[in-house]
């Protein structure tokens, strides 16, 4: 049982399913039956632990798992809380993740008076995250009156339970549906990967190693794109400044065609008509994009 490297993962909520993607795109094959809080690897010695968000960095610190993907806000608010605590953050955060991007904003009634930070002087903040928010407060010098929820933030101030928010966002329609106003990022954030620090036992480094660089494999070809075209050899400087993140292309003579010559090349970012366009107005011809599967650095 020892021998099996175990992750921590979301039960139910927004990193769920981005989760349990990343996890397939690795090639884990899994069962998983219904309200099941754990289930087994059937490819890789590796199982995952479905629980709450806020639970994994402690499941990760007192090495219950080895790795565990969570929200850069949950690891920010736990840390806070660890310090807070004289409790080093034992766990160490790996690699940032490609899902679960949202921000932590202060939103204010339709109404307030809003100028600058030194507005919530005095006045009540409803939030989950009180120990990110005491902080960002007191890098403004702002005293204010911290009133910690376990949720439903949005609906404090219709219910008189504080004067504003501090909340996670992303679209903003919630903020909409309850008259509120976004006025101040605190933090932006978005899903990462969290391991023990503990050393990993032996036994169970080889599939630790490889995880990761699947992970990052897998996170590397997000929106990357592989390009081929032809073009006069006379434009390949041009070329090269127009493919978006591309490194060192492949230049392939063609055959009978001694000015012409195919280019390959990864692109890091996607590629878009106007590039195309562009390139064709350099001379290329025969362009093609494909998406990337998988990519091993
Ligand atoms: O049960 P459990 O504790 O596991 O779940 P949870 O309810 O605490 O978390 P969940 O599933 O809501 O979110 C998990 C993680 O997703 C968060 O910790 C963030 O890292 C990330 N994330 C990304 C978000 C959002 N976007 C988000 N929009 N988490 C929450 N929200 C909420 C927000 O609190 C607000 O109620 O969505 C609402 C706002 O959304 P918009 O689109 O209307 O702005
Ligand atoms: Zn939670």
């Amino acid at each position: 049982m020892n021998t099996r490297l175990k992750i921590a993962i979301q039960k139910s909520g927004r990193l769920t399913e981005h989760s349990l993607e990343l996890l397939h795109s690795c090639g884990l094959k899994y069962s998983r039956g219904k309200d099941q809080l754990m289930c087994y690897g059937e490819n890789m010695p590796l199982d995952l632990l479905f629980v709450r968000d806020d639970d994994i960095p402690d499941l990760v610190q007192e090495d219950v798992c080895d790795l565990g993907l969570v929200g850069l806000n949950v690891i920010e608010e736990k840390r806070l809380a660890f310090g807070a605590r004289g409790v080093a953050p034992l766990f160490e955060q790996v690699q940032t993740l490609d899902f679960g991007r949202c921000r932590l904003g202060i939103a204010v009634p339709d109404g307030f008076a809003w100028q600058d930070p030194g507005s919530l002087a005095g006045r009540r903040i409803a939030t989950t995250y009180p120990n990110i928010l005491n902080r960002w407060l007191a890098e403004r010098g702002v005293r204010a009156e911290v009133v910690v929820l376990s949720g439903a933030v949005e609906i404090a101030p219709r219910l008189g339970r504080a004067d504003v928010i501090c909340d996670l966002i992303s679209t903003g329609s919630t903020l909409a549906a309850n008259h509120l106003r976004e006025v101040e990022t605190v933090m932006h954030s978005q899903a990462v990967l969290i391991r023990t620090p503990v050393p990993i036992p032996p036994e169970k480094q080889e599939w630790t190693r490889r995880l990761l660089m699947r992970i990052d494999g897998v996170e590397q070809v997000k929106g990357s794109k592989y390009i081929m075209l032809h073009v006069p050899r006379s434009a390949l400087p041009q070329v090269a400044k127009l493919l978006p993140g591309s490194e060192a292309p492949t230049v392939i003579p063609l055959e009978g065609r001694g000015d012409r010559v195919a280019v390959h090349a990864v692109c890091r970012e996607n590629v878009f008509w106007e590039t195309l366009e562009q390139l064709k107005a350099v001379g290329a011809s025969s362009v093609l994009v494909l998406p990337v599967e998988k990519m091993l650095a």
